[in-house]
């Protein structure tokens, strides 16, 4: 395939399955993450499949974003498709216990840093007349939830930044898409609640929760329809999810 694929958060979760989905299909891959020992076993083990290159920074470091994207070797400097993956929960607390580190953290990387990256790359995809951005969001950005809040808002931003962009963008032929995610198993809920592993365990008893290569499968699927093809909004739950607050456990 060849088309070079950019990932955000690329290292766990969503982002890797994503990586490791398309290293399988011969993307041309750009993993980005703020590990460089995962960046780096990732390129050892994938590079058996496909291109890949690595960056290593934080999304929330906006020098670090536009000298990374800089630096791209010219051999990856033309991107296809950005996936703005990079993202996470920090605390759920209700709104007068929240933690200000944990709410700056979620705004700067949620919503900042999707807006850093894109903002670098968009340039190029704009003169080239082409391109596809896919933002994951999550269904709390479409259904607030008690103790939500905060993260919840930085997905509703990234649900408003995702419709900004389609529109502002239409006029240079880039497709703009979110996909947004229930209930997946990952690391998620062990930042979420800061190393508590059996709290975070629990999220995912009882049913059978969506995995990081659902994900991974599901934005090849949407980035491999026709050019004529925009899923501009695509919302998945387990089977078991209903909505936030009503999942059916055994
Ligand atoms: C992850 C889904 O319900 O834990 O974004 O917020 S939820």
């Amino acid at each position: 395939m060849d088309l070079t694929v950019f990932i955000t958060g690329a290292t766990s979760g969503i982002g890797k399955a994503t990586a490791e989905f398309l290293a399988k299909h011969n993307y041309r891959l750009i993993l980005c993450g703020r590990n460089q020992d995962r960046l780096k076993e990732l390129k050892q083990t994938l590079g058996k499949q496909t291109a890949i290159t690595t960056l290593q920074f934080d999304v929330r470091d906006k020098e670090a974003v536009f000298s990374a994207i800089e630096s791209l070797p010219e051999n990856f400097r033309d991107i296809d498709v950005l996936i703005n993956n990079a993202g996470n929960a920090h605390g759920m607390s209700s709104i007068q216990d929240g933690d200000i580190n944990d709410w700056d953290a979620m705004l700067d990387i949620n919503v900042k840093g999707l807006l850093y990256v894109s903002r670098a790359i968009l340039p190029k995809m704009i003169e080239k007349n082409t391109g596809f951005i896919v933002n994951i969001g999550s269904t709390a950005g479409k259904e607030v939830y008690p103790k939500g809040n905060v993260y919840c808002a930085s997905k509703s931003a990234v649900e408003a930044i995702n419709k900004g962009m389609r529109m502002d963008l239409n006029q240079y032929n880039i497709r703009v898409s979110a996909i947004h995610p229930g209930l997946v198993e990952t690391a998620f809920s062990d930042v979420r609640f800061k190393g508590d592993t059996e709290r975070a365990r629990k999220v995912y008893q009882g049913y059978k929760a969506l995995q990081p290569e659902d994900i991974a499968e599901i934005i090849h699927f949407v980035i491999t329809r026709p050019y004529h093809i925009n899923i501009e909004d695509l919302v998945v739950f387990p089977s078991a999810q209903a909505s936030a607050t009503i999942i059916n456990k055994k």
